[in-house]
């Protein structure tokens, strides 16, 4: 339904698409996980940017995304969106995740990009049930395109087997070709 829609297991850090997606915390000052891989391959001037968004805006809440230029990333911009900390489901996660997805896509498109990345958001430190939040994913991007065109290619990067799986598995089901 949507072929604009790709798998792929790997390094985010390492794709030369237009943007990256960074799975980030509210402070936008970096941490652990995809968002310290993403601070290390991008050298000291991502943190100087995000420092600069952090003066002009303050810190991003949950669901809400920012961007900026890449540093040293092959990417020309990150988007850094902060996913919700799972607590059991009862706390507007979903709602949030999908507000994440939603607000990078948007960002994407209103700087005139044509292919993203994600990281799965959420399912690591943020403990997001990867099932779930693979579904919110998925669902969030696919109803996106069907609504704008600018958008070419979409890019789910996975880091471990199960996550892979699953994205396959629901991409073969809105009737695309998962990548290799
Ligand atoms: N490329 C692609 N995916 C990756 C990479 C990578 N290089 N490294 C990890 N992942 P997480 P969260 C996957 O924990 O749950 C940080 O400290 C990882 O396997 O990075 O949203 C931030 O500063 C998992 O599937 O993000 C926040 O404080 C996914 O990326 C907090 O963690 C997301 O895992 C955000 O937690």
């Amino acid at each position: 339904m949507q072929p604009r829609m790709q798998v792929l297991q790997g390094d985010i850090t390492t794709l030369a698409v237009d943007v990256i997606v960074n799975a980030a915390n509210s402070s936008l000052l970096g941490g652990g996980g995809v968002d310290g891989a993403i601070h290390r391959a991008a050298g000291p001037a991502l943190l100087e940017a995000c420092q600069r968004v952090r003066q002009q805006q303050g810190e991003c809440p949950p669901g809400h995304a920012v961007i900026t230029p890449a540093g040293n990333l092959p990417a020309k911009a990150v988007i850094h969106a902060v996913g919700p900390v799972w607590r059991g489901g009862g706390e507007h996660e979903a709602r949030l995740l999908e507000d994440a997805y939603r607000n990078a896509l948007q960002l994407a498109q209103a700087n005139s990009y044509e292919s993203i990345a994600f990281p799965a958001i959420s399912t690591g430190v943020y403990g997001y049930p990867k099932a779930a939040a693979a579904e919110i994913a998925v669902n969030t991007v696919s109803d996106y395109l069907t609504r704008y065109n600018q958008l070419r290619q979409i890019y789910f990067v996975c880091y471990d087997d199960e996550t892979t799986r699953l994205y396959q598995r629901l991409l073969t089901q809105q009737g695309d070709e998962p990548a290799e």
